[in-house]
């Protein structure tokens, strides 16, 4: 199905309203209140009022829950201690000898954590170039049963066909499809409307936008995945607390202005550096030069804020760039509404092999930029002047 402005009716009021009723509060309180209560007293033994425990569940997570499961079209949301927790959480449906195919440009941890990390527990992942179907059906095994996808990916920004590779994976029973929506955020494009069974999200990143909140968060339609996972979430015991919640619930009654911005902001910086002569190459899906710009365009209501690009020359004009940067910090991160820059090579996706960084290119002079929400020629004229002066080494 393709989406477009009118799949997402009503965005905005069900950001700042779902799941907020004043009415669930005996205060009446209009801005839900932080329960920081650990325990909740019960009618008699194992009966209560729908919280019990803390880790089981929270009304301040309860509340942020709802409203971003309906900001994504799905029924049920679950929040984790971070977007990594929530890789934690699902892949914790699997079991040892199952196998995972990854796209293989994903975030620096994830690829991590299935690397390092899952493979100990005899979960083996394959990284596959899921911009072509035949490729991603031929890394399909008998013990297949989850398929990773990141679209647009970190860093390079490529895009994925997530109808199409949704419906080739459930061409075999059994197979679980997840998207990890953090660069577009429910915003921009909403998975379960393209057949994934699952998606996850940094709430770190533009979901919470104010760059004070480490959290994650799983949303679905399928009840009966939904309570595994609500199983595994009070299991394994990586939940948010309830004043992070509340800072999360509380960004998300802004993420449609500000994603506007941001994809305002990063479709004029991603212009402006096309037509520098010291960028050798703009990595944006906004961009009709973008080898999958027609998929984003049809499965995305607009491009991001996020930019890469390949400065010319190598690491040391690549530093003198970060150097000279005065609006946009030098740090790990994007979605705030602040401007980041980064080199991935050396921070976010250090830890991916060196093998699969240069099949990728990601490079000492591949740049990723989190386009803020600050003033347009700001941001621009600050860009212009560290490439000048990255120029001259
Ligand atoms: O940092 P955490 O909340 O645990 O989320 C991990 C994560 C998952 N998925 C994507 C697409 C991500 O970008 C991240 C975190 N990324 C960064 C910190 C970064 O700078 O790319």
């Amino acid at each position: 199905m393709a989406q477009n402005r009118s799949t997402f009716p009503h965005f905005a009021t069900d950001a700042i309203h779902v799941g907020q009723e004043p009415e669930q509060w005996n205060s009446r309180a209009v801005v839900p209140p932080i329960s920081l209560s650990t325990t909740f007293k019960q009618d008699s033994p194992a009966v209560h009022r729908g919280f019990e425990y803390s880790r089981s569940g929270n009304p301040t997570r309860s509340v942020f829950e709802r409203c971003l499961a309906a900001c994504e079209g799905a029924k049920h949301g679950l929040a984790t201690a971070s977007g990594l927790a929530a890789s934690l959480l699902l892949t914790h449906l699997l079991k040892a000898g199952d196998h995972v195919v990854s796209v293989n440009d994903v975030y620096g941890g994830t690829n991590r954590y299935f690397t390092k990390v899952a493979s100990k527990f005899d979960v083996e992942t394959s990284y596959v170039d899921c911009t072509n179907v035949k490729t991603f059906e031929a890394a399909i095994r008998e013990n297949t049963k989850m398929v990773w996808l990141e679209s647009p990916t970190n860093p390079t920004l490529t895009v994925i066909d997530i109808e199409a590779i949704a419906a080739a994976a459930h061409k075999k029973p059994g197979i679980m499809v997840v998207v990890d929506n953090t660069f577009m955020s429910p915003y921009f494009q909403r998975p379960l409307a393209l057949g994934a069974d699952v998606v996850m999200h940094s709430v770190t990143k533009y979901i919470n936008g104010h760059s004070d909140v480490v959290m994650g968060i799983i949303v679905t339609n399928n009840d009966e995945l939904h309570d595994q996972m609500r199983f595994l979430q009070n299991a394994l015991g990586a939940v948010p607390s309830p004043f992070d919640c509340y800072l999360a619930n509380r960004g998300l009654k802004t993420l449609h202005v500000r994603m506007r911005q941001h994809g305002e902001n990063a479709i004029a910086v991603a212009k402006f550096l096309e037509s520098h002569e010291q960028v050798v190459k703009v990595f944006y899906p906004g961009l009709p030069s973008h080898p999958q710009h027609e998929v984003a365009k049809r499965q995305m209501k607009g491009f991001g804020g996020m930019v890469s690009f390949q400065i010319k020359g190598d690491m040391k004009n690549s530093q003198e760039f970060f150097k000279h940067l005065k609006i946009f910090a030098l740090a790990e991160s994007l979605g705030g509404f602040e401007s980041l820059a980064e080199l991935p090579s050396a921070m976010t996706h250090a830890s991916v092999s060196e093998e699969m960084r240069k099949e990728l290119g990601v490079t000492d002079t591949l740049i990723r930029l989190s386009v803020g929400i600050e003033d347009e020629e700001d941001i621009i004229a600050d860009i212009d002047q560290a490439l000048k002066a990255a120029t001259s080494v």
